[in-house]
């Protein structure tokens, strides 16, 4: 299993439920380290950027407005199978599909307050990673 980075963002709904500590502690619990981390509250344009893949989805609007509605904690995590270990860990984008004990199923409500993002390849984690960190943010231990 290769050493990968991801990029995970605890979205505005689980950062006012005050449960940071509990998601990362699951990230860390399963082998997975923090190398960097930024709290920052994203515009409707930046968040717009963030998702441009999304771009003329039906949900785009929303998504968009709820991911700039207060702040988020953006983090890389780095690890054995970090980008496909933390989906597992979040579960299913619906909360009301994802297996019971992920953080989806414990901290969601819904498919647009869904508490977590998870880049979904190693190729989109390297583009997501910049997308809010630089290279000197970053403090692998390996
Ligand atoms: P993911 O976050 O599990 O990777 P994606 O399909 O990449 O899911 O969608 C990005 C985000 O857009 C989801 O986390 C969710 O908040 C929102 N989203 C996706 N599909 C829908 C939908 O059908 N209705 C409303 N929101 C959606
Ligand atoms: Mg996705």
């Amino acid at each position: 299993m290769a050493i990968e980075r991801t990029l995970s963002i605890i979205k505005p709904d689980a950062v006012a439920k005050n449960v940071i500590g509990d998601i990362i502690r699951r990230f860390e619990e399963n082998g997975l380290e923090v190398i960097g981390t930024r709290m920052t509250h994203l515009s409707a344009a930046e968040a717009g950027r963030f998702y441009a893949v999304h771009a003329g989805r039906p949900f785009y609007n929303d998504l968009c407005a709820f991911m700039s509605s207060g702040p988020v904690l953006a983090m890389v995590l780095e690890g054995k199978n970090a980008v496909l270990l933390n989906r597992q860990l979040m579960g299913a984008t619906n909360p009301k599909e994802a297996e019971a004990g992920t953080i989806r199923a414990e901290h969601a409500d819904t498919i647009d307050a869904n508490a977590v993002h998870g880049s979904d390849s190693a190729e989109n984690a390297a583009i997501e990673i910049a997308f809010f960190f630089g290279d000197l943010d970053l403090h692998s231990r390996l």
